[in-house]
């Protein structure tokens, strides 16, 4: 086996004050907080197509990073493998994610495509049960090959849809196989270029249809995983139906499905739909349809999709505060969707940007839980909606116009407008991060 990450030692948590590199200084997975381990708080994941697949290109120039599994033989995905797992043991998190185009090449047809799956999926379970990572989800890669540019499930070309509805079912057989606890769809080309070629109408049934597929054969194959679909508002379309957390949900109400699938919530997707990570959280908790998060920075210039490593701990806190508001994690995690640039070459890089990472969510975490603790601003929150808790206020919601009016005009009532305190509580919110 190759010894790829040569002399990096296993990282432990060594306290705020530690000045090693090769250590955590705020993630302590075994640390105690409301009778849970941060392990489990948290429940990190790390993505195998950033840090095991991806050459390091850009539009500009091809790849940079030099890696000795590169190529497409099963023997290389196998290399891949080993030195991924020996990443999952330095680190020491307890999920990691992958696409199935991430962890085999593909074959020349269909069937041998899928029984190369079934082949590393093997592998892969053996070294998971021998103390590997768990599988947080796993999902098909529908739009890097050329077949997918016109979409997936709303292709125009209906052999593209079976091709697709192949590969998610036996993608789904793996997931199930290796105990996901969770199977997501991102539709990455599931949207259009331009209206001029494209039937919005029919590609949106079609996606709905496809969908419900996916749900009725998690149930005949006993997958009680979570079905998760990945919003983004464009990249690599130019325009993408699963836009955000409120699109998905409608279209989830219009196929019957808002009870089945919920939501896997990237911080760098939301930024790109003009969002920020905790609307779409918040969003997503108050339709019930929260799940995981894909953790990762984006910056705030490019209008691209730039999945860096999380590094801006106030952001996290926010982030987590709404996670914890809705209950914290069932099935979801936090999964790092986050990659190098591509100008950082070592093997030490890939270790160290998670180390980083780790340290950035558990500070985030551990801010955002006592802040909710404290109540500092559910307080507040609270006493601003008070005036609702009388019974005439609330019986407003179930009264008509006309009522409300005559009320209104009988009792002459005046609005007497009150501070949002914003930077009242912009200021609490910093004596914890
Ligand atoms: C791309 C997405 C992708 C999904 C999985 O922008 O984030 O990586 O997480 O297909
Ligand atoms: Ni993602
Ligand atoms: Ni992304």
């Amino acid at each position: 086996m190759i010894d790829f990450f040569k002399d990096i030692p296993e990282i432990a948590y060594e306290g705020p004050d530690s000045i090693s590199e090769f250590a955590f200084r705020h993630y302590d997975p075994d640390e105690i907080l409301d009778g849970k381990s941060m392990a489990d708080h948290l429940r990190f994941g790390v993505a195998y197509w950033h840090s095991f697949a991806w050459p390091g290109g850009d539009p500009f120039g091809g790849q940079t990073f030099d890696r000795p599994w590169f190529g497409d033989t099963m023997e290389l995905a196998k290399m891949k493998a080993d030195v991924a797992f020996e990443m999952f043991r330095i680190l020491g998190q307890p999920y990691y994610c992958w696409h199935d185009a991430d962890v085999r090449p593909e074959g020349d047809t269909l069937a041998e495509s899928r029984s190369r799956m079934e082949e590393i999926t093997d592998y892969l379970g053996e070294k998971m049960e021998a103390g590997g990572p768990k599988l947080l989800w796993g999902t098909a890669n529908l739009f890097t090959n050329r077949r997918f540019m016109s979409g997936a499930a709303t292709n125009p070309d209906p052999e593209v849809f079976a091709w697709s509805a192949a590969t998610v079912k036996y993608c789904m057989n793996a997931t199930l196989k290796l105990g996901g606890e969770n199977y997501v769809l991102w539709g990455g080309r599931e949207g259009y270029e331009t209206l001029l070629n494209t039937d919005l109408k029919r590609e949106r049934e079609q996606a709905g249809r496809f969908l419900c597929m996916v749900v009725d054969y998690a149930k005949k194959i006993g997958f009680d995983g979570q079905i998760l679909i990945e919003p983004k508002p464009q990249e690599p379309t130019k325009h993408q139906y699963d836009f955000d957390t409120a699109t998905v949900y409608g279209f989830l109400k219009d196929f019957g499905l808002e009870n089945e699938v919920k939501m896997n919530l990237e911080q760098g997707h939301a930024i790109l739909a003009g969002h920020s990570f905790e609307h779409e959280i918040a969003m997503a908790a108050s339709l019930g349809i929260f799940g995981s998060i894909d953790m990762n920075r984006n910056d705030y210039q490019s209008g691209w999709d730039t999945d860096q490593f999380p590094n801006n701990m106030p952001e996290v806190a926010l982030a987590y505060y709404e996670i914890l508001k809705a209950g914290g994690f069932t099935t979801g995690g936090t999964n790092f969707d986050s990659k190098l640039r591509r100008q950082s070459l070592d093997p030490v890089d890939l270790i160290l940007a998670h180390v980083g990472a780790f340290d950035v969510c558990a500070r985030g975490y551990k801010a955002a839980s006592k802040m909710l603790a404290d109540g500092a601003l559910t307080a507040q929150v609270n006493a601003r909606y008070a005036g609702w808790d009388a019974p005439d206020a609330k019986a407003m919601l179930t009264s008509s116009l006309e009522d409300i009016a005559a009320r209104a005009e009988a009792e002459s009532i005046q609005p007497e407008p009150r501070s949002g305190r914003q930077e009242r509580l912009e200021n609490i919110v910093n004596r914890y991060v």
